[in-house]
């Protein structure tokens, strides 16, 4: 194995194994935003990835996909269980989204997440050639960083954080808040989606171990009386606007989108929500604001739908369980309160679709529902606004989506507000079209020019001051 000059580590690689048929070589791309994001990068440099193959006990030997050197890291069932799905998934995303559901703090967990982020940090110690660069991604891989540097203290190591960081009243909860800050800090450059991410994370280290901050700048004493310097800063990610734009540009695309506002019964609006089915993502929050509304006669089923896509999501967690079973309960209800023959209240959708398919329904939908409690960023958002080349339809926006500090002109909501959320929709729905353009040119101009090209760039960019920074420091 040749190592290379620059390393990105995730949880996931970005290809999946391919089904009987698919793919030459037994591996498919997988359609994830960051392996867009990164593609140009790897292109550009002599690349490698590590992450986990997406399978229990598959032990893969590392292989070229696309010019690419990709490194599996091999997960027990029981690994996956405790590390994955424990660990990440049952700990750190619910306390980090605010406690929406509770997090369960299980020593178990915690050791298989320690032993599995150790398994990734040397993996990417041996890929990574002499003072070369390491870019770890997300939750899942928070120790990784001080692993890496205590391995390989010639590297120049980034973190990026997908999910929010919590405000210390929650962080403090954790039983181990000590060592995941510790893990965190072990980078050069830690980078959230919001500004408000990076200050809970400063505020943490602060309270914790009294290090000296300033403007986003952590002093961090290492073992041997040395320090380094970590800065912690939003980089606030984005998508490949100009795909999408092209997509919704395609005579076959856009015919889809007729078909399927034809397959809905032509109704004058088309409200939609895509999410993963998460309680993250506000659903229910939604379908109760639609329900009420249809109760109240203010809509009616034969003027305005909502589609719902939900995609499975962690289907093996219990929260995830518990919350699939709500959902489909309330949409059942309203759906048997409200439908007719010709027309439906909600069409629910517990499927995942290509992404033409996602653009045609962007395309279809005169309202997009953005009801999220608490989101890193949501991509949704601004792949919504990105399709809408014609500056038609209406984003309603949840203010705890990090995407709200940057689309300033959608229609800005507190989910948990049922009233003001169903005169917002209200609102959605009758807006004319002259203000619709006006809002959904400001935020397709945000969104065109700060692309996810431009969110790698800008993190890459810090990547090299530190390490400049580092070797001017050594001379
Ligand atoms: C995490 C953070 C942050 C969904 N269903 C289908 C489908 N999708 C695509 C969407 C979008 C992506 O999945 C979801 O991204 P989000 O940002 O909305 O949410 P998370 O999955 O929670 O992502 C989030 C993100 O990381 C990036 O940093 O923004 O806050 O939670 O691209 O379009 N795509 C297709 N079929 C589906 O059925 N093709």
């Amino acid at each position: 194995m040749t190592q290379a000059e620059f390393v990105v580590v995730a949880n996931r690689l970005p290809v999946d194994k391919a089904g009987p048929g698919e793919g030459e070589d037994g591996w498919r791309r997988s359609p994830g935003g960051l392996v867009t994001a990164l593609e140009p990068v790897m292109k550009e440099t002599d690349g490698a990835w590590v992450g986990w193959p997406g399978q229990a006990d598959l032990e893969v030997e590392p292989f070229d996909f696309d010019g690419t050197q990709l490194i599996p890291v091999a997960l027990s069932a029981d690994e996956i269980e405790k590390y994955y799905e424990g660990f990440s998934n049952d700990t750190i995303w619910p306390l980090y989204h605010d406690v929406i559901a509770a997090p369960r703090y299980r020593r178990v967990w915690w050791d298989s997440y320690v032993r599995v982020n150790r398994r990734f940090a040397e993996a990417a110690a041996n890929a990574v050639k002499e003072n070369g660069t390491v870019w770890v991604q997300d939750y899942q891989l928070q120790l990784v960083p001080k692993m890496l540097r205590e391995m390989r203290p010639d590297l120049t190591i980034g973190y990026f954080h997908h999910i929010p960081f919590p405000a210390y009243g929650l962080y403090s909860q954790l039983p181990w808040r000590r060592l995941v800050l510790e893990g965190l800090l072990g980078a050069d450059v830690i980078g959230f989606q919001r500004v408000a991410d990076a200050g809970n994370f400063a505020r943490a280290v602060r309270r914790l171990f009294r290090y000296e901050t300033r403007a986003g700048r952590i002093t961090v004493p290492g073992e041997d009386g040395t320090a380094h310097t970590a800065l912690a800063k939003a980089f606030p990610i984005s998508i490949a606007a100009e795909t999408y734009m092209e997509l919704a540009k395609k005579p076959e695309v856009q015919a889809r989108a007729k078909e399927i506002r034809e397959g809905l019964g032509n109704p004058k609006a088309i409200l939609l929500g895509v999410d993963r089915l998460d309680y993250t993502k506000g659903i229910r929050h939604r379908l109760k604001a639609f329900g009420e509304l249809l109760e109240d006669g203010r809509v009616t089923v034969d003027d305005v739908t909502l589609v719902q896509v939900a995609s499975p999501s962690r289907e093996r967690v219990e929260a995830y369980v518990q919350l699939r079973d709500e959902i489909e309960l309330t949409v059942a209800r309203i759906n048997g309160d409200h439908d007719t023959f010709g027309h439906s209240a909600i069409r629910y959708l517990h499927q995942g679709y290509p992404r033409e398919e996602m653009v045609a329904l962007f395309l279809a939908a005169d309202v997009m529902l953005v009801t999220a409690l608490r989101d890193g960023m949501n991509l949704v958002a601004k792949e919504y606004v990105a399709t809408r080349n014609d500056n038609r339809g209406v984003l309603v926006l949840s203010e705890f989506a990090g995407a709200a500090d940057e689309l300033g002109s959608a229609l800005k909501v507190n989910p948990h507000d049922i009233d003001t959320l169903k005169d917002t929709i209200i609102q959605a729905i009758e807006m004319p079209e002259a203000d619709q353009a006006r809002r959904m040119r400001s935020m397709r101009k945000r969104v065109l020019e700060h692309d996810v090209k431009a969110w790698s760039d800008s993190f890459l960019a810090a990547l090299d001051d530190a390490r400049a920074a580092k070797e001017r420091a050594t001379r």
